[in-house]
């Protein structure tokens, strides 16, 4: 079934780590993919932009249907293979609104991630700004707590006890707050969260390969 599917990827994206963990939760493993490195700009080479005139990972194909948005393509993994595999998106309202809320609220929080840990790949030196930096990071502080916050209420998973679609989105950004130093001893409801699904199967067969061939990450994040 997966045999029509092509996943075009790159290492360490949280985007293409959740299209991954929606196919590993969906048992659509065997799915044709291309690692590829964003290093030598391969994500801008004509295969992927014939999927993807951004020229951006991650980049999916089923059949003819094209989903190059993560969102998108995790959406519609669930709902074209709602009985096969774990479902992902709960029946009950309540669920389904703390749910739907988290997933997107998980775009703001990656947002202020990447604005802290990817400042000095984007702004060359001399253009740094102090002021820019220290709002950067209290941004990112404020979204800490308030994850700390949501997991305090619910447990365990993003919505209570199972695991839905907005564990797969938010579960790559939390696990990039590891590999870039967030002490886990300042925000404990996350590094619980963070300890248990990072051996979930789903999540433990998408790892990605260059973390696992450099275990050393980085420390940007120590003091936040
Ligand atoms: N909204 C997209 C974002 C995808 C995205 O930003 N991918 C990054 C890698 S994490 C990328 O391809 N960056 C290269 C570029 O934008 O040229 C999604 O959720 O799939």
């Amino acid at each position: 079934m997966a045999e029509n599917m092509t996943l075009f990827w790159g290492s360490g994206s949280a985007p293409c780590w959740r299209v991954m963990i929606a196919l590993e939760e969906k048992n659509l493993q065997g799915y044709k993919q291309k690692l590829l490195s964003f290093e030598k700009l391969e994500h801008k080479s004509p295969d992927v932009l014939a999927v993807n005139p951004r020229g951006q990972l991650p980049s999916f194909k089923h059949g003819d249907n094209i989903l190059n948005e993560s969102y998108a393509a995790c959406f519609y993994l669930e709902n074209q293979f709602k009985s096969q595999g774990s479902k992902l998106i709960p029946d009950g309202p309540a669920e389904q609104a703390i749910m739907y809320q988290r997933m997107f609220e998980g775009l703001t929080f990656y947002d202020k991630l990447g604005a802290v840990i990817y400042h000095e790949y984007y702004v060359p030196e001399g253009e740094r700004l102090a002021s820019a930096i220290k709002r950067n990071c209290q941004n990112l502080i404020t979204e800490l707590q308030l994850w700390e916050g949501y997991l305090d209420k619910t447990g365990s998973h993003l919505v209570g006890s199972s695991f839905t679609l907005a564990d797969v989105m938010v579960f790559p950004t939390v696990a990039n707050l590891y590999r870039f130093g967030l002490s886990p001893e300042r925000y404990p409801k996350l590094a619980a969260y963070y300890a248990l699904l990072k051996d979930r199967p789903s999540i433990k067969a998408s790892w990605p390969p260059h973390w696992l061939e450099y275990p050393k990450g980085q420390d940007t994040l120590k003091d936040i």
